[in-house]
């Protein structure tokens, strides 16, 4: 991961994290402790996980078995490492043995998705995968305007169409040349919608319909954008996303900013959402694969 950009970008909730594990120890009563936990993982932002994580830490501490302060951050880290472990963190969207693998991105407006979009293209291409883009977001034409930028500079192919197209229409046409041209990888863009939109919601059902017909299994990965600076809000969006359209994993976008980070821990445990990859910028190289010893480590620095 881009770990110097993750540290940076959690800095501020790193140093409030340290600073009340420091007060650990000494000859703190259960309570005090527990406070302090508190006091942790609210900062952190990790949601309705820091309830649990206290009842199990209070059995820890009265049965001695964290008699240490060093005990209480293994402890900690431990618990929050098994909630952020995905099924294949080294490997997040597996492609197909043939024909193209297609990835549909969708999310909230604003959320990251077509910045994520180029900076995936990127990524594939530099591990020699040939990738194409389908504009699947034809509301705005400077959606499109944004898309073929950031392809004519990747040097990938673009397939778009005139604003107010159905989207659908689109993604079957870029189904359609990810067949003729052999890419390796198909990602539609997607515009940004609210889970409450009813007709944008089905819009997404139809997109994923068409592309399944003309590509077997497709769209093999659905991606959900968050952007992580929404905390907690985020973990609301892919629940709602989720019921709408089968999600395979999050791509936890500005982690660079403000983000208190817990939601990537929350995405996790909560909906069974592995974290794929993480935004740190607006840069094209901002990017990675999303690593969970590397984010409790920017997170926690349990080890410094
Ligand atoms: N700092 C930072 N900014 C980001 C990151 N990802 C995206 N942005 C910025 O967030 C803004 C929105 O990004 P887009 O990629 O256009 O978001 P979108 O989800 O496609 O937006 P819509 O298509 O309008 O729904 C842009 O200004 C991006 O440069 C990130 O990881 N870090
Ligand atoms: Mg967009």
């Amino acid at each position: 991961m881009v770990f110097a950009r993750l540290r940076t970008g959690l800095s501020r909730t790193r140093n409030k994290i340290r600073q009340a594990m420091r007060t650990l120890g000494g000859d703190q009563s259960t309570a005090e402790i527990l406070e302090t936990l508190e006091e942790i993982l609210y900062t952190a932002d990790v949601g309705p996980l820091t309830a649990e994580l206290l009842d199990a830490a209070e059995i820890e501490l009265k049965s001695g078995r964290l008699a240490d302060p060093g005990d209480i951050e293994t402890w900690l880290r431990e618990q929050l490492l098994s909630a952020l472990q995905g099924p294949d963190h080294k490997n997040p969207l597996p492609l197909v043995e043939s024909g193209p693998t297609v990835v549909l991105v969708v999310g909230v407006n604003g959320a990251g998705k077509t910045t994520s979009i180029a900076k995936l293209v990127h990524w594939l291409q530099q591990r020699n995968r040939k990738v194409l883009v389908a504009a699947g977001d034809t509301f705005r034409a400077a959606a499109v305007e944004q898309l073929t930028i950031w392809c004519d500079r990747l040097g990938a192919d673009l397939i778009k169409s005139q604003q107010g197209t159905d989207p659908a229409a689109v993604a079957h046409d870029g189904a359609e040349a990810a067949l003729a041209r052999n890419a390796d990888v198909l990602i539609v863009d997607t515009a940004g919608r609210l889970h409450t939109q009813k007709n944008l919601m089905s819009e997404l059902e139809k997109i994923s319909r068409v592309i399944g017909r003309k590509i077997e299994g497709a769209p093999h990965h659905t991606l959900l954008v968050l952007d992580a600076t929404t905390g907690q809000n985020a973990v609301q969006q892919a629940k709602l996303f989720g019921e709408r359209v089968p999600l395979s994993g999050v791509t936890l976008s500005k982690l660079d900013g403000t983000a208190k980070g817990g939601a990537a821990v929350s995405i996790g445990r909560q909906l069974g959402l592995p974290v794929c990859y993480v935004g740190l910028g607006e840069q094209i190289e901002d990017f990675d694969v999303f690593n969970p010893d590397e984010f409790l480590e920017a997170l926690f620095a349990l080890s410094d």
